[in-house]
Formats: structure tokens, sequence, C-alpha cells
């Protein structure tokens, strides 16, 4: 009996617990069937035009102007953690479809917003998975793009430059109406904010990216929203994972609860580029070069002309 209570509790134990040193955390996952009693998703608030049902849920239906979002209700307390995203985007457009969702690790939950149906102007991380390009020519990506960005409340997200000015880095990736699952594992670990996605079923996540130098404080929520506005489509989640890692932390006694999420490509905000504009003013300076030239070479040619003639008529006057 207490052999099978010992044999029980070690099987448990690695049940929650792998050998890298990856501890699940129950409280910040999302796992079906997701309902308890009611309407009531234990540990995950909605809002907007969410739908619970048995195997998803549904952020968005492939229709206009809706917004929706999940959020955990419990803040992250520990400093490094992975949190594997489940997700699927379909929908009957075949050319025009949008706009996308966004993972978030952020200071306010629940707050409906621009931002794939959060708030602008968020404190936290960002990350967006824009299906639709709002403007092509003002980067040099395709769509569907998955990117990141890191706010301290000072920040804009600009959508119809689909936020490339504030990017901390980013990747593209098909995951819209693919026949397979579609997975994202974001990581957090010593500063180091990385992405990797699995839209293939490998099993395996592939790099995105991955950019050290990342302050995040702990204490904020999770949450998934997505929105569509004239473009439409299904956003799902079909379930969140989350561990704390514990392998590598270094133990260091800073507070950190206090701190502002900063990145250190964050410290020198990138200018707004135009880029269109800014071709069509390196073709008008090389035309207004050319037409400088010319205009020189043709008063030259004229200086000279009447200088010939000038010198001619003072050479018949002198005969
Ligand atoms: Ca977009």
């Amino acid at each position: 009996m207490l052999i099978d209570n010992i044999i029980y509790i070690i099987v448990f134990l690695c049940y929650f617990v792998n050998s890298e040193g990856e501890y699940f955390k129950r409280e910040h996952s999302l796992i079906k069937p997701y309902q308890g009693s009611g309407m009531v998703i234990p540990h995950w608030e909605f809002f907007g035009s969410t739908m619970v049902t048995q195997s998803y849920i549904r952020l968005t239906a492939d229709q206009q102007s809706r917004i929706g979002g999940l959020y955990n209700k419990n803040p992250i307390i520990f400093r490094n953690w992975a949190i594997q995203l489940h997700f699927k985007v379909t929908g009957k457009g075949k050319e025009l479809f949008g706009d996308g969702f966004a993972f978030w690790y952020v200071k306010d939950p629940l707050e409906a917003g621009p931002v794939f149906g959060s708030k602008d102007y968020f404190v936290g991380l960002g990350l967006f998975f824009d299906t639709y390009a709002n403007q092509n020519g003002a980067h040099s990506h395709g769509h569907p793009y998955i990117s990141a960005m890191i706010n301290n409340g000072t920040l804009h997200y600009d959508h119809d430059r689909d936020g490339t000015h504030t990017e901390l880095a980013g990747c593209e990736g098909k995951f819209r109406n693919v026949d397979h699952e579609t997975l994202v594992e974001i990581k957090y670990e010593n500063d180091v904010l990385s992405v990797g996605t699995d839209f293939e079923s490998r099993g395996v996540f592939k790099e995105c990216f991955n950019v050290k130098g990342v302050l995040l404080p702990p204490g904020y929520y999770i949450g998934v929203t997505a929105a569509t506005g004239e473009l439409t489509d299904n956003h799902d989640v079909i379930g969140i994972k989350t561990f704390q890692l514990t392998s590598s932390t270094p133990i260091d006694n800073e507070d950190r609860s206090h701190m502002l999420p900063s990145a250190s490509s964050f410290a020198a905000p990138r200018p707004r580029i135009d880029d269109k504009p800014q071709s069509m003013s390196n073709l008008k300076f090389f035309l207004l070069l050319i037409c400088a030239i010319i205009g020189i070479i043709f008063l030259v040619a004229i200086s000279i002309l009447v200088f010939q003639k000038h010198q001619e008529t003072s050479r018949k006057r002198f005969y």
C-alpha cells in the first residue's frame, strides 16, 4: 500500500515537473473541458464576442466588427516562464481576411480596445498574429506576420502600418486555414524573450525570434484577444499550457515588482520612416538634380554662344 502511494506520488511529480525544470501551472493554463459550472471557466475570464464551446473558445466569429478576449485571473508571480498556445484561425475569405489576434502579458487585463481587441498604450508584452497587411511597402515582410512589442504605456501601436515602427522582433508564419494544429511557444527566461512556432505538426518549435535584454516584471496577466473589422476570420483558442522555468534561473534578490517593461532595442526607438513618401522624395531629388544639370549645361552653352557672338561682333567692328 505504501509502495503504491510512493509510485503514485512519483508518477504525479513526473507529470508536473519534467527533466528540464518546467513546472506545469494549472492555475495559468486552459485545458479542455473548459467549463466548470455554468458559463464559468475556472481561473479565466472572457469578454466581448467570446463564445465557449466543447472543443474551442471562439474569440471572434467570421463576422464583421467583433472584439473578443480571454484573460487569466491569476497574475504570474514567477520570473521565468514558457507558455504554449494552441490556436486556430480560419475563415471563408480567400484574398481578404483579418485582422488577427494577440497574446498578452500585461499589467491591465480585460480592457477592450483597438489593438487586436485590447487597449492601446498597454504596459507589458504584446505578441501580434497579424493576418492582414494594412500597408504593403511599409515593411519588407509578408503576412500573416508574428511580431512582439514591449510597451511601458507610452507607445502607440500603429495599426495602419502593422506596428512596424514599434516592433521588437518578428517572423512570417502560415498559420491561417491550415488542416493541422497550430501552436506557438512564448518563452521568457533570464531576460530573453523567444518565440517558437509549430505550424506544420512537427512536434517541435521552430525559432521565430530570440531577443536578449527584455525586462518584464512579474505580477502581470496573460490573455488572448482578437478583433475583426471590415475583414473577418474565426479566431479560436484551443488550449494554453503555462510552465514555470526553474532550471537556469540565476537567483538574485532584485525586486522587480515596480520595474517598467523595457527592451534594449526599445531604449532607442526607431524613427518613423515613411517608406513610400521617402522613395517619392528620392525620385523627386533625382529628377531635380537631372534638371539642374541640364539647366547648367544649357546656361553654359548659351554663355559660350553669346561670348562667341560678342567676339565676332567686336572683331567685325575692329576691322
Ligand atoms: Ca495588420
